[in-house]
């Protein structure tokens, strides 16, 4: 545990140092932007961008602006959750949500912005790697690539949509349908920090695709351990509101099987996950191998 907080350091260090300054007529946005990233977080998917890149010998030079393109990323996309629009929600990470603190319009803008920032800085690394390493430029192309299109509508956002409108109709979804939701909306940027961190050291596509696996089984398992807690946790350890999935009459995994079945799906993923992770052939640091085990494991058996 003391060695998964120093990475959290770590990643907060990365991450914050890349927030824009707080000036400028637009320096409202500016700070509802940069409240959304420090307000906390468990900085999951950093963590883990750096932790595939080292395992194949990149650097944290390499990694550092993907780390932080991520989390906003992710930010974002907590960020319009909550919105009145679609969760409203007025707690997140143990503090108001953006929209409750800064106003539904600054909400909506404070996403926007951190989506938008998150491909600017990427795509400011990937021209200086093609300027100072063509190999070096390619890998970080394809990171973007990667990032891009797990975030969009064959990623987050279409798994969002389909999660929206079936809440909107307040119909049970299909197990196909669950499936699609838990895979896009949640394991598609924990696929993506993964996949891009391994791009950037250089994996070849047969550990890329071990790795793909690898996310989606722990996404699955992630979401699955989100919905039990929804039903089981308490709202002061999870710094978010408990109990709104049977509130919004929502099908859940959880919900549709129980706890019991619930904790053994998410025990089964887990291992499949990290199955998945033994199998890579091309680690150059076992170190990090080991910790991404670990920290497998001790993601869905969390209580926040
Ligand atoms: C609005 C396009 C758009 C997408 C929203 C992230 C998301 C998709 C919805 C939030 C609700 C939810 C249950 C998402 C599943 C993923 C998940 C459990 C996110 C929370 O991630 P953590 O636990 O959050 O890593 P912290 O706060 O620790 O960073």
């Amino acid at each position: 545990m003391a060695y998964l907080s120093n990475k959290k350091e770590e990643a907060d260090r990365i991450v914050l140092s890349f927030l824009p300054e707080e000036s400028g007529y637009d320096k409202t946005l500016l700070k509802a932007m940069n409240y959304s990233v420090k307000v906390g977080g468990k900085r999951l998917r950093p963590i883990l961008l750096l932790s595939f890149a080292r395992m194949y010998g990149a650097t944290e030079a390499d990694a550092a602006p993907f780390m932080a393109a991520m989390e906003f990323i992710h930010t974002y996309s907590l960020v319009h959750d909550d919105l009145p629009a679609m969760d409203n929600d007025m707690l997140r990470r143990g503090n108001p949500t953006t929209h409750a603190a800064f106003g539904e319009a600054m909400g909506i803008l404070a996403g926007d912005g951190l989506l938008s920032e998150a491909f600017t800085i990427i795509s400011h690394q990937v021209l200086k790697q093609v300027a100072l390493d063509q190999i070096k430029g390619i890998r970080a192309a394809k990171a973007f690539q990667i990032i891009a299109e797990k975030a969009g509508i064959n990623g987050m956002v279409g798994g969002q949509s389909l999660d929206v409108e079936s809440d909107k109709d307040k119909r049970d979804v299909t197990e196909d349908e669950l499936e699609y939701i838990y895979e896009n909306k949640t394991s598609a940027l924990l696929e993506a920090a993964m996949m891009a961190g391994a791009s950037l050291g250089g994996a070849d596509e047969a550990d890329i695709e071990l790795i793909r696996k690898a996310g989606s089984a722990l996404g699955k398992a992630f979401q699955i351990r989100d919905d039990i807690l929804d039903i089981t946790g308490d709202e002061k350890t999870l710094g978010k509101s408990v109990g709104q999935d049977e509130k919004n009459q929502k099908s859940t995994y959880a919900s549709i099987h129980g706890i019991e079945e619930s904790e053994k799906t998410v025990k089964g993923l887990t291992d499949e996950a990290c199955g998945y992770i033994k199998q890579l052939s091309g680690v150059k640091n076992e170190e990090e191998r080991e910790f991404v085990i670990e920290l497998f494991g001790s993601l869905t058996e969390r209580n926040n």
